[in-house]
């Protein structure tokens, strides 16, 4: 409720000193005694003043984009003014979310050859960084949506459901798929409706999946992206632990650190400069939740939701024993950074020697202080023979 009475507070206001100028023109005009002229003065006077103050309350409430035309084969990145107006009706029905997916959420690799995985498309409302609110849209009310396992050659179905509280129409489009949209093609939904379909699982990787509804980088950069793994038939080695992170970017009217309910920027957006960069939907999403121990092999399922930026995915003070560059073949092996490309993937490993707090970034580090940054903490015994003398308090050395 609070957004609301937030807006209509804010153009109560507005509206208020809207009333007093023209208040105060008439009276001026009345005491020059220029009556005859006061009725098309006053009309002169309200026109400028509401376009001057309609543009305000709008730029800093709602961001909408009348007259711009793009080139792309879809509909240009703004939003249509009843999105937002039906926006701040139905504010009050979305859910306010923990948006931040936890890293250890993996699904089993099935037994089964057939495999069927049900997602929701929901709209909520979440913090992006502290006192900083953001609407996204998403899978099951997470950033990235559901981690999706399978094995090369299974057939799998995927059950797409669009909340009924959804203003917009959602769609998937895995790139496991191989076949027109990725699925998107026959997985339009709209709010309240459920579609699915079925693909066979060719090649084994690790894929991005996303929203593919026009205009599909807006809907991606709402936060509707995840992975699916597809295992070779040999399955991958087992490992101590896996972790699931995704790197993403949200683009703010405000600036960064401005706190409050924020809108979409397609300025920011077309320009591919995001005011906030971060893994798994916030900053500081991953902190406290990845821990290891000495001896542990770690495993990373890292893609990039984008969807502008390339990910240089490093973590301070480890190297990656084997990366699946792109999580394709050939393994690659001792790899300091990995790229991960917009809307791809890459499957990293390392086994961890000492104790500490290894730090994921993306090593354009000027995206650290937008929010790509997460913590790896693991207990152990110190080795002298790796690392000496050993360095207390925090032991990143950042
Ligand atoms: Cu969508």
């Amino acid at each position: 409720m609070h957004y609301l009475i937030w807006f209509v507070v804010k153009l109560a206001a507005l509206f208020g000193l809207l009333i007093t100028l023209i208040f105060l023109f008439f009276m001026y005009l009345h005491r020059h005694h220029v009556t005859k002229k006061i009725a098309v003065w006053s009309l002169i006077v309200i026109l400028l003043v509401l376009l001057f103050f309609s543009n305000q309350a709008m730029n800093t409430v709602l961001s909408f984009d009348y007259f711009m035309k793009t080139v792309g084969p879809a509909d240009g990145p703004q939003m249509p003014v009843e999105n937002a107006f039906s926006f701040l009706m139905n504010v009050d029905n979305l859910r306010e979310v923990d948006i931040a997916k936890d890293p250890h959420e993996l699904a089993f690799l099935p037994k089964e050859k057939e495999v069927t995985y049900t997602l929701e498309a929901e709209e909520v409302i979440n913090e992006i960084a502290p006192g900083i609110f953001y609407n996204s849209w998403t899978y099951n009310g997470k950033i990235p949506g559901p981690f999706l396992r399978a094995k090369a050659g299974n057939k799998v179905t995927i059950k797409l459901k669009n909340k009924e509280t959804s203003l917009h129409v959602h769609s998937i489009d895995l790139h496991a798929v191989t076949g027109p949209g990725g699925g998107a093609s026959v997985m339009q939904v709209a709010p309240g409706e459920e579609r699915s379909f079925t693909f066979l699982a060719k090649n084994p990787g690790l894929y991005v999946y996303h929203c593919a509804t026009p205009n599909v980088g807006v809907h991606m950069a709402h936060g509707m992206y995840g992975l699916i793994l597809i295992e070779p038939e040999e399955e991958l080695p087992p490992v101590d632990k896996e972790f699931y992170v995704m790197q993403g970017e949200f683009y703010t009217k405000g600036d960064i650190g401005m706190k409050g309910l924020q809108i979409f920027d397609v300025d920011k957006y077309l320009a591919g400069d995001p005011t906030y960069v971060v893994f798994n939907g916030k900053a500081e999403a991953l902190n406290g939740k990845m821990k290891a121990r000495v001896g542990d092999r770690i495993r990373i399922f890292m893609g990039n939701g984008g969807v502008n930026l390339i990910s240089s995915f490093h973590v301070i003070g480890e190297i990656f024993d084997a990366v699946y560059p792109e999580s394709g073949t050939p393994l690659q092996k001792d790899i300091q950074t990995t790229l991960i490309p917009a809307g791809g993937a890459s499957i990293v490993e390392f086994t961890i020697d000492l104790p500490g707090r290894y730090i994921l970034v993306d090593h354009s580090l000027a995206r650290l202080d937008k929010g790509a940054w997460g913590i790896l903490e693991v207990e152990g015994t110190w080795n002298e023979s790796i690392f000496s003398p050993q360095p207390s308090g925090s032991r990143t050395g950042h």
